[in-house]
């Protein structure tokens, strides 16, 4: 049997892709043979083949979830894998349902007090978005892909106030603008092994880009996993100021570009995993106490539904105390209790660190 990193393209997954032992994805724990079976030869309203949406994670046989949607009728053709997969991930069967709400006014979070504001650098919340009328990136055609770039832009163009910014176009920017937005971290680089073997780096990088508002405190990634990834954050603590600013972008945006949105799967994404809200909200604080009790720190976390990471990246240590707090849920609740969800576990987390 070959190895998943000798296939080359979905059409090479012949029989019951081959998951080494010690596999853990999702993927390796979803797929049986009955779903194989069954779905092998299917393909989407939009021709996005099954092979296609495994393809990633049978290639990269270490892949956390290794599968991808080509669109959002995807997880309805192929709804005896994705029903199990979306299951599995995020407990929401196939009768529940996903209520969204960005209403910022419900938030119960009051503002730090300063000893506490003090142990947080920065705020950020992003969420994933795709547009209702498209197939998702890993299927839409060279035009298509064109077509949204330019529907999202000329929204963004006429955004006014704090949110007025610049559009930088991955394959025009100036050597200057690409110094820049490294340096500010904004950049998105291609040549990731997932994206690639998601088709969601075809044509790099054509159609492309970032826009960001004057203050740099507003972004959006234009056609990178998810067509839009629109973020908004800022330094030091006011998760209430940097909700409010994401939710009034996604709703103008959204006044000219409507996204994919049904009432079981929430806002459609292109991973399952942020399928509902698509939303990540976290601080970068430090909790150097509670660092050293590691025990504790996760069960805090586990108790308010966060995730600890690194600060510098998903798959990062951290050495200096700083740590990124994020919700763990993404489907099944609403952008509103996601927040309140890292704001709970954040606040518990600054009590304990201050008893120690
Ligand atoms: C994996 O399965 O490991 C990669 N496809 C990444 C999965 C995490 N999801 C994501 O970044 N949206």
């Amino acid at each position: 049997t070959l190895m998943g990193s000798h296939l080359k393209t979905p059409e090479d997954i012949k029989e019951f892709p081959y998951f080494p032992s010690g596999t853990t994805s999702i993927l390796s724990q979803c797929l049986t043979k009955d779903i194989w079976d069954q779905l092998k030869d299917k393909k989407d309203k939009h021709g996005f083949t099954f092979k296609q949406a495994i393809f990633s994670g049978s290639k990269w046989t270490n892949s956390g979830v290794g599968v991808y949607a080509g669109s959002h009728d995807s997880y309805y053709s192929f709804a005896p894998f994705f029903d199990k997969v979306i299951y599995k991930y995020h407990g929401h069967s196939k009768t529940d349902k996903h209520v969204s709400d960005m209403d910022y006014t419900k938030l119960n979070c009051p503002k730090f007090p300063a000893d506490e504001d003090a142990m947080i650098n920065s705020t950020r919340i992003r969420v994933g978005r795709n547009l209702a009328d498209y197939p998702l990136g890993s299927c839409v055609t060279r035009e298509q892909r064109l077509e949204v770039e330019q529907k999202v832009t000329s929204a963004l163009a006429k955004f006014t106030g704090d949110l007025k910014g610049k559009y930088y176009s991955l394959a025009t920017m100036t050597p200057a603008e690409k110094k820049q937005l490294i340096e500010d971290h904004f950049l998105f680089k291609g040549g990731d092994k997932y994206l690639e073997s998601s088709f969601l780096e075809r044509d790099w990088p054509e159609a492309r880009g970032i826009f960001h508002n004057d203050a740099k405190t507003f972004l959006v990634w234009v056609n990178e996993e998810d067509q839009l990834r629109i973020i908004s954050m800022q330094q030091g603590s006011d998760i209430r100021e940097v909700f409010e600013r994401l939710s009034r972008a996604a709703t103008d945006i959204e006044k000219v570009a409507k996204f994919a949105h049904d009432d079981h799967l929430g806002y459609i994404t292109s991973c399952p995993t942020n399928l509902g809200t698509g939303l990540r909200a976290s601080v970068h604080i430090k909790l150097p106490k509670l660092a050293k009790r590691q025990d504790e720190f996760e069960a805090i976390a586990n108790k308010y539904f966060v995730q600890i990471r690194g600060a510098h990246g998903e798959h990062t240590e951290t050495d200096d105390g700083v740590f990124d707090i994020s919700n763990l849920r993404r489907l099944g609740r609403s952008e509103v209790d996601l927040v309140q969800d890292m704001y709970n576990g954040v606040k518990a987390m600054i009590k304990r660190e201050k008893e120690l």
